[in-house]
């Protein structure tokens, strides 16, 4: 059955004219195929979760509720989807240093569009099917937060949905590397409909990163303009202001979009586009 519903969710992904923007003649897609995977809404790792990032935090239970009211969800799944950024833009950011591209601002701009009406087209799927669903971040309870360790913080991380259900790890970065690279967008649906969770692949938080599995790279650390990522990791503040700096207005005016976005950490970098792998000759640990 699990097939089936990757099947269906890389097929609903086709159809869809919004991952797609035209660039002079060419009709380009934002994102690659999906990648999908599955976890139980009973996992104790989503407890873990609370104790670890902070009681603020919720529950797939807690979220259900929510829309479905008290004991609606003793058994279910989360669904967590992986968008990969198409080749056309993570090359187009490659060669940016400082700022991210023209292409890279549109995606930005525009690709969350079509991750939204994705995201609905499979809560409509699974509805059709005779399923409950819905999506943590669309819920009445989603907030973003500051807490006294993360002064921007939510209660639902979709990065952290996608590291239960298998489909990557964190990295020094801050963000999550998949077998499709740090380079995606993500989103999860939660559902009534038990299905057999995904086997991580992984044991360890940050098992995909160079920096924490090999002592090695660090490549983040030199791409990221805003100063934002040190040997200590990722300072979300810092990535925040910099996106918001005079320069990134004058650029949003420039490219006439509503945001830019950076990404600069994503794109050219060892693990863009792959789980990464050590080379003899990239040995050497990161300076702070
Ligand atoms: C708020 C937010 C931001 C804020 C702050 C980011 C942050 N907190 O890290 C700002 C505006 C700065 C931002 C910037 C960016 N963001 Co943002 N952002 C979000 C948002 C809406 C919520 C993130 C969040 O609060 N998570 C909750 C907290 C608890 O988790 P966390 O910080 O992600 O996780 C860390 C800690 O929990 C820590 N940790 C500590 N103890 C423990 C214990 C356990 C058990 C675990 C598991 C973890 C853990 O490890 C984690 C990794 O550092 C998500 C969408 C969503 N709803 O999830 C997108 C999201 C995280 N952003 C995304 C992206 C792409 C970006 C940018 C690249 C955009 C850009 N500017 O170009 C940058 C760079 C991010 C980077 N280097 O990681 C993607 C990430 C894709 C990926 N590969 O990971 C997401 C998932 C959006 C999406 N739908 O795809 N973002
Ligand atoms: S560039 Fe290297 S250190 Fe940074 S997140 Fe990727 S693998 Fe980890
Ligand atoms: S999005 Fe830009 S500022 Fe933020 S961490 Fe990545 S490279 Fe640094």
């Amino acid at each position: 059955m699990k097939e089936q519903i990757v099947r269906k969710i890389i097929d609903l992904a086709g159809s869809l004219s919004s991952n797609r923007w035209r660039s002079g003649d060419d009709l380009l897609a934002y994102f690659d195929e999906p990648l999908v995977g599955f976890a139980s809404v009973n996992d104790p790792l989503f407890l873990k979760y609370k104790q670890d990032i902070g009681e603020f935090y919720l529950t797939p239970q807690e979220l259900f509720e929510e829309e479905f009211g008290s004991g609606a969800l003793s058994a279910g799944t989360i669904i967590s989807v992986i968008l990969p950024v198409s080749e056309v833009l993570l090359q187009s950011n490659r060669g940016q240093s400082g700022f991210p591209s023209r292409e890279w601002a549109q995606l930005s701009a525009y690709g969350g569009q079509y991750a939204a009406e994705l995201r609905s087209s499979v809560i409509a799927y699974m509805n059709q099917l005779g399923h409950r669903a819905i999506a943590p971040v669309l819920s009445l309870k989603w907030k973003t937060l500051q807490v006294p360790s993360n002064a921007h913080t939510t209660n639902w991380s979709e990065r952290h949905a996608a590291y239960a259900a298998g489909l990557g790890t964190f990295s020094l970065a801050g963000a999550l590397i998949s077998k499709r690279g740090i380079a995606h967008r993500t989103f999860s649906v939660i559902t009534d409909w038990e299905l057999e969770p995904d086997k991580r692949p992984y044991t360890g938080l940050y098992d995909y990163c160079l920096y924490y599995n090999s002592d090695s790279c660090g490549a983040c650390v030199s791409r990221c303009s805003g100063g934002a990522i040190t040997a200590r990791g990722y300072n979300n503040e810092l990535c925040y202001r910099h996106n918001r700096s005079p320069q990134y207005m004058a650029l949003r005016a420039e490219y006439g979009v509503e945001k830019t976005g950076c990404s600069l950490c994503q794109t050219k970098v060892p693990c863009e586009k792959s789980i990464p792998v050590q080379k003899r000759s990239d040995r050497g640990l990161v300076g702070d």
